[in-house]
């Protein structure tokens, strides 16, 4: 096995995945696949990523990408063509994110959840009660799921109207992080959630985007273990080189202590030496009895830093 080749830490009905592994798709990237737990506890996971439980996470050596908007950024940066940018959209293509990955997604979770609650296993719910520090009430849920209805389908206007002119990607001509974002959105109901597909089929141009995305594929995936992933861990060495930022506003440097921790849900802390901090990303130096020495890459926005 080529030990630089990107593995993913994943689960098939992982909505965020999805997202990469289209991207993988789009840029045509052979990548491993290791299929993790959707719940905690998660044993072979939690090692590399230093307390991080949130899916997916993208490993290359000693190296490992935490959460979709840092996986992406990594796989740009070592695979620029073809781009995931459209002309001039670099920086908002970014923003879009937080509108899809927070305001859409959530409005998606309240509606499948309320939907599909009755078939999902209780030690489900008291994962996400946990993971989200409140009650994960599939009741409040349900009786919510027409407002959310409304919700849905007002964001997914949003998508057709950009199509309306007949473009094939809601970016031009070619897929790219327009797409991506709320890709995996749409892909969450389709998937988890057929009964309430008919919200997507209703729009003019949506199915068919809905199908050219789908035609990508995910690029050339290879399963391998979780204990296979810990032992590439384990034998390589981290490459990231230390960088800093003159303009920190709160003077963090490189080899400076801190935790790093989502400001959403799943805000386990993970500790480490910065090795790289910037406003894109934080990289942490990390040691593991078994492992040795792991950098654990987070993105800048959504994430809180904190001195230790
Ligand atoms: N901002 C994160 C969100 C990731 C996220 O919410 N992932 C979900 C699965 S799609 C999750 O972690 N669920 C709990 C789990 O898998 O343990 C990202 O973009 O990767």
């Amino acid at each position: 096995m080529n030990l630089q080749e990107p593995i993913l830490h994943h689960y098939d009905s992982s909505p965020f995945s999805e997202k990469v592994r289209m991207a993988f798709g789009i840029k045509g990237i052979a990548w491993r696949s290791v299929l993790i737990p959707n719940m905690m506890p998660k044993p072979d996971y939690v090692p590399l990523t230093g307390g991080y439980r949130r899916t997916p996470s993208m490993q290359i050596g000693a190296e490992v990408w935490c959460d979709s908007a840092a996986i992406l950024r990594e796989l740009e940066r070592r695979h620029p063509d073809p781009t995931l940018y459209p002309e001039g959209y670099s920086g908002l293509a970014d923003a879009l994110g937080f509108w899809s990955d927070r305001t859409f997604f959530m409005v998606a979770v309240q509606l499948i959840f309320g939907t599909i609650g009755h078939s999902v296993s209780q030690a489900f719910i008291d994962d996400r009660a946990r993971m989200s520090g409140t009650e994960f009430d599939i009741a409040r849920m349900r009786a919510a799921v027409p407002l959310m209805r409304e919700q849905y389908r007002s964001h997914l206007a949003f998508l057709d109207r950009q199509l309306a002119d007949g473009r094939r990607f809601l970016g031009g001509d070619a897929p790219g992080m327009l797409d991506l974002h709320p890709w995996h959105v749409v892909w969450f109901l389709r998937q988890v959630c057929p009964e309430e597909a008919e919200l997507i089929d209703a729009f003019t141009a949506l199915p068919a985007w809905e199908a050219r995305m789908r035609e990508i594929g995910h690029g050339e995936r290879r399963e391998i273990g979780a204990r296979d992933a810990l032992s590439v861990a384990a034998v390589e060495m981290p490459e990231t080189l230390p960088e800093g930022d003159p303009e920190e506003p709160n003077g963090l440097v490189p080899g400076m202590k801190v935790e790093v921790a989502p400001d959403d849900y799943g805000r386990d802390q993970v500790a480490g030496e910065i090795v790289v901090v910037n406003t894109a990303e934080i990289a942490l130096l990390r040691r593991h009895p078994e492992l040795g020495e792991i950098v654990v890459h987070f993105p800048r926005a959504g994430y809180v830093v904190l001195p230790r």
